[in-house]
């Protein structure tokens, strides 16, 4: 399948969705969000998939909605409803990027701006190139945070930095970002690729199915009492011994051998 808007490949395990809108620092279309739909589909029945990196072409790495798209961008005289938009597009792909199967790794290799930034640091494990920054850019024209950045931002920052951030605009550098927590690691510029690269092929070699649960009761903590969450760990404990991948890995321990896990 071709695409204009982004592009996507499927190597041994490793998806690799690059948002490719670079001369407007690849801002979200309504044909963008079209285009990452239908990519969602495949890697979300494709059970070859067992990695997905997210990352964007040119200088930056989104910077959220493209403030010029007709199909959402205000006419003088008219106004739009923005919560349509959110409904329809940014709302279902945090819920659909957070639920897949599989970690996900997002390459940020620039600036990431509004709800670029924020689909960002809804991804499993953030990398950022040094140069790149993270701006919460909706107080700059008048919106409210959105694809997450309210409920993200407190969880991995605290409740004084998240408002901070959010009501001034102010951007994070990706080392400051580190140094916070927001983001796993700041590496150099051109390491970044390699960088995401190595950890999605190593994630292709991993128990996915474990995994998979792993990043269940971690989303699930943050609603749940102690109790609840001791209940939770007991039912994916359960669903994760009778995987495949958890047989091969007590047999390669005991037999001091590499494990070869199938994801399954
Ligand atoms: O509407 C809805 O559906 C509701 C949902 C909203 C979600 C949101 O994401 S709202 C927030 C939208 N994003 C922004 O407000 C960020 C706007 N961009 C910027 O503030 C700056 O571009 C950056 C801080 C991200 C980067 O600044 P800088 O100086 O490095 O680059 P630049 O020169 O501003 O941008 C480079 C080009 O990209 C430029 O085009 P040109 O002049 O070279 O032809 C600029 O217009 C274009 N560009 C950057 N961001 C957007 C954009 N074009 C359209 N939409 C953008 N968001």
């Amino acid at each position: 399948m071709s695409y204009e808007t982004i592009e996507f490949e499927l190597n041994d395990g490793l998806a690799v969705l690059t948002l490719n809108r670079p001369d407007s620092l690849n801002s979200f279309t309504t044909q963008m969000h079209e285009e990452i739909r239908s990519v969602l589909d495949i890697i979300e029945t494709d059970t070859s998939v067992r990695c997905l990196i997210l990352t964007g072409n040119g200088r930056g790495f989104c910077a959220g909605q493209d403030l010029s798209d007709r199909a959402v961008a205000p006419e003088t005289g008219t106004k739009r409803d923005l919560g349509e938009s959110i409904e329809k597009n940014y709302g279902p792909l945090i819920l659909r990027l957070t639920a897949l199967p599989m970690p996900v790794i997002c390459a940020v290799n620039g600036v990431a701006a509004g709800a670029g930034a924020n689909i960002a640091l809804a991804c499993d494990i953030v990398l950022a190139a040094k140069s790149a920054k993270f701006i919460q850019a909706f107080c700059k024209i008048g919106l409210v945070p959105d694809s997450a950045g309210t409920y993200t931002l407190p969880r991995l920052i605290g409740s004084a930095r998240a408002a901070a951030l959010s009501l001034t605009g102010e951007p994070i550098m990706a080392e400051k970002a580190e140094e916070w927590g927001m983001i796993w690691k700041a590496v150099d510029d051109d390491q970044l690729q390699n960088t995401a690269r190595e950890m999605g092929q190593h994630f292709t070699k991993q128990p996915t199915k474990g995994l998979a649960l792993t990043k269940k009761a971690l989303q699930a903590s943050f609603n749940n009492t102690l109790a609840e969450q001791l209940d939770l760990e007991r039912d994916l404990q359960r669903e994760a011994g009778y995987t495949n991948d958890y047989q091969e890995g007590v047999s390669a321990f005991m037999e001091k051998r590499k494990p070869e896990f199938t994801g399954s």
